[in-house]
């Protein structure tokens, strides 16, 4: 390689929630040559997987769009179009119902990027409607749900300070194939050894002997769905034993050694298949071990009973001292300022049309999104816009969705790729390269395990094509028929209204033109940091090595900066109207009810629980060569003793109250008898624009989970413990 036509550029890497901090080489046509991890980064000291090492081939696939598409509507024939010639499209085409009949839905990558970060709330505000639906759904909102009831405040999310716990208790989570998930700590296979180095334990409960449960020393098979009968178990232990040692305000102990009673170690063993023996030594251990947390994930948020889990997660963590206290669940204080909430969280302010269902945050459950569409009425949902999501593929019954989104009258898709959903729409808006987008991780550095900070502005000029951002202001204005000129003035007046009323908020208007930045988006991103809790302008700021910062202190820490480990940030944090951490929110003790009247439900003969795959990330990383085949396969695993029982062969017919797949069968003497487990992210449409995903197609693992079932108070989709039969096919 010449170094002079070469260069070394960083960048983080906004592939997954563990923000590693990438060193690119670039050759003098902008193409990513080489991907390492930067060594000089104090969060991920040089941590790479292979997905991030991939980046240059994702960013350059030659199958990824790079002008906007229109669809021909008689045809079904795409072409391309110029940036004027879509918006002038989507302008004209709009349905001109003033939003009555619209939807949202944000995927995934809005986590990742500054456009789904700061210029999403344009889109809902643009559209004036409350069918806001997302991936959130289909994720985390049982533990947003359970955090915004406990704490006041729906981002409040404790993370378990893994560099200095003692003991870390883990369910349903995979970190070692995920890389973590609300708890962003780049390396996590390096930090679990050294919490194992240090003397600590590490104890993993999963239906699966997974690679991070191979690293733990202990791990407990759980059947499906059942984690809520487990932690009720170990509450139940702490107060019959007298273990308990409650450091924090709360309101609620009685009621919540109350709601535990019933759950004797005797009675959760039956359900959940852990011996009444363990749920008791977890319970002591955790009381016992110097520091200690509870921490639980995707396999137990994607479940039926998943708020509950959620909240006895933190239930446990404050029953023990844990909560809030080094080595045990805390907060970060991420340099950004996010949104100030006054108001403690409220859930159900408003319900869905067809199922009642509540909103929670905002949204209603993805798992309502084709009934949504599909029943006739006032309010019903005609037309649809998706940034960065692949719902066809990632929302419970997938196929009903799929013909969901066939009759429709209109949709516009921003992504990527033409695929499983976007083909849908009338017109897709790519976004530019992962080069030409600026990087902030406005979510995700909330959920640090250490408080850490890192910009990486765009490292190759846009050209005259629109940075995404600039896309969603524009579509913005276009969905309400105006046509915006083009350039970046519809940003920079989105931008303009949100500077104004933040510096006024904050009682310095005349500060406007103090502000750092290249352009608007750096201008708020520099706001944020003057005014968050290290900033510049905020007279009550925390000291940093860095002094007091700023846009320009980021800008001179390419390689991303260190605040320290996590500090405690108890009462401040707190939003309930109690002003303490209440342990017994009404509606989760309302579930209870139904948790209780589920205790004595026969086991199905097989469930269907789910899996992550290293190379890979939900639906959207199929089509690079590299990142499929080898281990990477749409399989189902299933117990060999299943496997005879059932007589199955090379391929299996799966049968669920929703649908019905032929899957190949792999034998996998990981997995609990009784369960099999199936990766999400596949069954690739045979569009012909995807490549190599269309070559390693696979199946729709929620073609067979069911959209009737969620998880009662936060709505979320369950598909973890889906009720299955297996016959040979
Ligand atoms: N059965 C089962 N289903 C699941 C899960 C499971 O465990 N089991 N997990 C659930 C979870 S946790 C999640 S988060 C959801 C994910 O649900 P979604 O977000 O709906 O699905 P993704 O596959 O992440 O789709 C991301 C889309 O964004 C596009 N994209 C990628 N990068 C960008 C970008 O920078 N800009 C734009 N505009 N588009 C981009 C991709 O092309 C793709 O179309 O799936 C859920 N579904
Ligand atoms: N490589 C890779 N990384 C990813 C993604 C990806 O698709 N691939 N997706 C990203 C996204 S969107 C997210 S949300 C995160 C998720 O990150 P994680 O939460 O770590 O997700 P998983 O790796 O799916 O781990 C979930 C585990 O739960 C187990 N499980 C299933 N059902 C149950 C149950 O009922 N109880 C218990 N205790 N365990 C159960 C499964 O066997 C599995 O091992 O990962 C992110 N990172
Ligand atoms: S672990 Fe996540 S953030 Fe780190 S390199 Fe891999 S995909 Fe990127
Ligand atoms: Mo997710």
């Amino acid at each position: 390689m010449d170094p002079m036509t070469t260069r070394n550029l960083l960048r983080t890497c906004p592939l997954c929630e563990a923000v590693c901090g990438l060193e690119l080489t670039v050759d003098a046509d902008d193409h990513v040559t080489g991907v390492r991890g930067d060594r000089q980064d104090p969060f991920s000291h040089g941590f790479l997987c292979p997905k991030g090492a991939s980046l240059g081939h994702l960013d350059e696939d030659p199958d990824r769009l790079t002008e906007p598409m229109i669809r021909d509507r008689a045809t079904g024939a795409w072409r391309t179009a110029s940036w004027a010639a879509a918006f002038e499209f989507i302008a004209a085409h709009v349905p001109a119902d003033g939003g009555r009949s619209a939807a949202l839905y944000f995927g995934n990558p809005n986590a990742h990027t500054v456009a789904g970060a700061l210029y999403l709330p344009v889109l809902l505000r643009a559209l004036g409607t409350r069918n806001l639906f997302s991936a959130s759904t289909a994720d985390q909102m049982p533990k947003q749900v359970a955090s915004g009831l406990m704490f006041g405040d729906p981002l409040t999310v404790p993370v378990p300070d893994l560099d200095r716990t003692d003991y870390l208790l883990m369910l349903g989570a995979n970190p070692l194939e995920s890389n973590g998930s609300l708890c962003t700590a780049p390396d996590y296979p390096g930090r679990i050894k050294a919490l194992r180095r240090r003397g600590g334990r590490f104890v993993v409960v999963d239906p699966r002997r997974t690679r991070t449960a191979k690293q733990a020393d202990e791990h407990i098979f759980v059947r499906p769905g059942s984690d809520a009968y487990l932690l009720f178990g170990i509450v139940h232990t702490l107060f019959a034993e007298q273990l308990t040692t409650v450091r924090v305000e709360v309101t609620g102990l009685d009621e919540i050694r109350a709601a535990a009673a019933p759950f004797t170690p005797e009675v959760v063993a039956a359900r959940t298949g852990v011996p009444a023996a363990t749920v008791v030594r977890l319970a002591r251990e955790l009381a016992g071990a110097p520091t200690a947390a509870v921490y639980a994930r995707i396999g137990t948020c994607t479940a039926e009973f998943g708020t509950v889990t959620q909240w006895l997660v933190d239930v446990v963590n404050v029953l023990t001292g844990n909560l809030d206290s080094p080595g045990g669940a805390m907060w970060a204080t991420p340099a950004a300022l996010g949104i100030v909430r006054s108001r403690p969280f409220r859930l159900g302010r408003w319900t869905s049309r067809v199922r009642a269902l509540p909103e929670a945050m905002g949204e209603f459950p993805v798992a309502t999104l084709a009934d949504e569409i599909q029943t006739p009425g006032e309010g019903q949902i005609r037309w649809l816009v998706t940034v960065a999501g692949n719902p066809v593929l990632s929302a419970p019954n997938g196929a009903r969705l799929d013909r969901a989104l066939a009759g429709l009258d209109f949709m516009v898709s921003v992504d990527r790729y033409l695929n499983e959903t976007t083909r849908h729409a009338d017109v897709i808006l790519p976004p530019p390269r992962t080069l030409q987008s600026p990087h902030y991780d406005f979510a995700l550095l909330a959920f640090a395990v250490r408080n850490y900070a890192r910009y990486s502005p765009p490292l190759v000029a846009l050209g005259d094509r629109p940075s995404e951002s600039e896309v969603v202001a524009r579509l913005a204005l276009a969905l309400t028929g105006q046509r915006p000129e083009p350039g970046a003035d519809a940003l920079a007046a989105v931008d303009e209204l949100v500077i104004v009323g933040t510096l006024h908020k904050a009682g310095m208007p005349e500060r406007r033109g103090d502000l750092l930045g290249a352009n608007t988006t750096e201008q708020r991103l520099d706001l944020m940091l003057r005014l968050g809790p290290y900033g510049e302008w905020n007279p009550d700021a925390l000291p940093t090595p860095y002094g007091p910062l700023n846009l320009r202190v980021l800008l001179d820490n390419p390689h991303g900066i260190d605040l320290g480990p996590l500090r405690p940030r108890l009462p401040e944090v707190l939003r309930t109207a109690s002003r303490a951490v209440d342990l017994a929110p009404e509606p989760l003790l309302a579930d209870v009810a139904r948790l209780t009247s589920r205790l004595g439900d026969a086991a199905p003969d097989v469930v269907l629980i789910g899996r992550r795959q290293l190379r890979s990330n939900n639906s959207w990383m199929h089509n690079v060569a590299t990142l499929v085949g080898g281990s990477n396969r749409c399989t189902l695993h299933v117990h060999p003793d299943d496997v005879s029982r059932l007589g199955l062969g090379e391929h299996a017919v799966v049968k669920s109250a929703a649908g019905a797949l032929v899957v190949a069968v792999e034998p996998n003497g990981d997995i609990m008898p009784g369960v099999v487990s199936l990766p999400h992210g596949w069954g690739h449409a045979d569009t012909a624009s995807q490549t190599v995903a269309s070559a390693h197609a696979g199946v729709n693992a929620n073609v067979l989970t069911d959209d009737s079932v969620v998880d009662v108070p936060s709505g979320n989709a369950v598909f973890n413990g889906v009720p299955v039969t297996l016959s040979p096919a």
